[in-house]
């Protein structure tokens, strides 16, 4: 075969650089998958130490499952909290990878064949930017959430938060976003990440482009718009990649859940599960047990009652209560470890899901037609959860509020979750969008035209 004839992904080799949590992990390793399905050659930095066990296991099966992916190592300085004014461990870790990428300019400029990309996290992209610099070599940005998140992101510094004219932010040929959806961080002065996405927002026209895990059957108007010029003139291509597919590697050891939803009929149970970093209360934990056994529904629902899991040590039974455990086993199944969600979310006995709506986990849902009960916890949430009903893929309770301030009562829980279960609207959506998600990943559909339009790109130095 002529050189000419080969696809162009073995001409390019990308580096990829996620941050902290695995929100942002997870997308950035199958995005790596699908790399190599196109034959790309692949770096992958790695900081050290990870936040959490979760990572640093996902990232051991992910090497030993693709070997020919070179592992970077990078030992990042310590941070002091005091420094970063903030309590958040993935913020933290953020702002100490940020500080620390000078250590691996030498690393990535020895590497060979020379790299022709950097793909970095969202969270990292002024000191990413003068990464790419001195390597000569373009830099993109795989967003971590959605389209809609993304292009508030890039509007945000033509925001004048002390505009008395309304509770609403007007985004360009886009529509409002209520004030009372911003990501909380972004609403308290001098944190950690308001510094960041402010910093970092008003230097996307710099990167080569924004690569997204999101599909044209969920936010095609929010992509045309991006990419036109009138939401902010002069993005970079805004490259929308999903629905990122999950993985084999990502199978966690341990019980699964499966061999017990084997046993029960088609769409009889609700999963509830508030993905990687969302810690509840004690007094929620309660009432969503309540919730989940008066909604007249099985259901299978993971306990989380600390940020990080290496502050984990307690059982199931100590976190929810020796009483309701009791009482809860009778009509589902109560864990406390990691999940194979999309496995979960694809099983045939499931028919709606409880979530925290982190972007990762509604594109999971929209890939396998599952409705959705949105009930967002914090950061960016709050915007995906308004993007769920407005596609009519699921429900939000807005006055639940913010769940890490309000608590919702278990009785208001488990009539929403018989409302969800029972919505023919919801599921008659939700399975038209898994249905375009298909195609979008079907071979030549929309995701492989966008990764060799990439590809393209990248063996061009661009
Ligand atoms: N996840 C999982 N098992 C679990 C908890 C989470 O596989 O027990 C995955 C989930 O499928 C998703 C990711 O972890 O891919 C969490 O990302 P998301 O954006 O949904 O939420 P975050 O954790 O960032 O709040
Ligand atoms: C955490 C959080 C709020 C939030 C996000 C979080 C996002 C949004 C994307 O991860 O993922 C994002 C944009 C800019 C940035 C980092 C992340 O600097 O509490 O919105």
């Amino acid at each position: 075969m002529s050189t000419s004839d080969q696809p162009s992904g073995d001409l390019t080799h990308v580096a990829l650089f996620p941050s902290a949590g695995m929100g942002h992990l997870v997308p950035f390793l199958r995005l790596a998958a699908a790399l190599l399905r196109h034959h790309c050659k692949l770096t992958l930095i790695t900081s050290h130490p990870a936040v959490s066990s979760a990572e640093s296991q996902l990232i051991s099966r992910f090497l030993s499952a693709f070997p020919q992916i070179t592992e970077l190592k990078f030992h990042i300085v310590p941070l002091d909290p005091l420094v970063a004014n903030s309590d958040d461990p993935f913020f933290l870790q953020f702002e100490a990878i940020r500080r620390s990428v000078h250590l691996i300019t030498s690393p990535l400029s020895a590497l060979c064949p020379p790299l022709s990309a950097l793909v970095c996290d969202v969270s990292l992209i002024s000191s990413a930017l003068v990464l790419s610099a001195t390597l000569k070599i373009p830099n993109y940005v795989l967003f971590t959430s959605s389209a809609i998140m993304f292009s508030l992101f890039a509007y945000y510094p033509f925001v004048k938060m002390s505009d008395p004219s309304g509770d609403l932010i007007h985004i360009p040929a886009i529509g409002s976003i209520p004030k009372t959806s911003l990501p909380p961080p972004l609403l308290v002065d001098n944190s950690i990440f308001k510094k960041i996405f402010t910093q970092d927002g008003r230097r996307i026209k710099e990167l080569n482009g924004v690569l997204i895990n999101a599909m044209d059957a969920m936010e095609g108007d929010t992509l045309n718009a991006l990419n036109s010029g009138k939401v902010v003139d002069g993005l970079p291509p805004v490259v929308p990649i999903g629905p990122l597919l999950p993985c084999e590697f990502e199978n966690p050891e341990g019980k699964s859940p499966i061999k017990w939803l084997e046993k029960l009929p088609p769409r009889s149970v609700v999963f509830a599960s508030f993905g990687s970093r969302t810690a509840a209360s004690r007094e929620q934990i309660k009432e969503i047990g309540i919730g989940l056994a008066s909604s007249g529904y099985k259901f299978l629902w993971i306990v989380k009652d600390k940020v990080v899991d290496k502050e984990d040590r307690e059982g199931v039974e100590g976190v929810v209560g020796e009483e309701l455990m009791e009482k809860l086993k009778e009509k589902g199944m109560v864990l406390k470890e990691w999940v194979n969600q999309e496995e979960i979310l694809g099983h045939r006995a499931v028919g709606g899901f409880v979530s925290h709506c982190g972007w990762n986990s509604v594109i999971e849902a929209a890939l396998k037609g599952v409705p959705v009960l949105a009930w967002p916890q914090n950061g960016d949430q709050m915007i995906n959860a308004g993007l769920v009903a407005e596609k009519g893929v699921g429900m939000w309770v807005e006055k639940w509020g913010w769940g890490h301030k309000c608590v919702v009562k278990g009785e208001e829980l488990g009539g929403r979750i018989k409302e969800l279960m029972e919505s023919d609207g919801l599921r008659a959506r939700a399975a038209e969008v898994k249905e375009e998600a298909a195609k979008a990943v079907a071979v030549g559909g929309s995701c492989d035209r966008a990764f060799e339009w990439l590809i393209g790109r990248w063996s061009k130095g661009i």
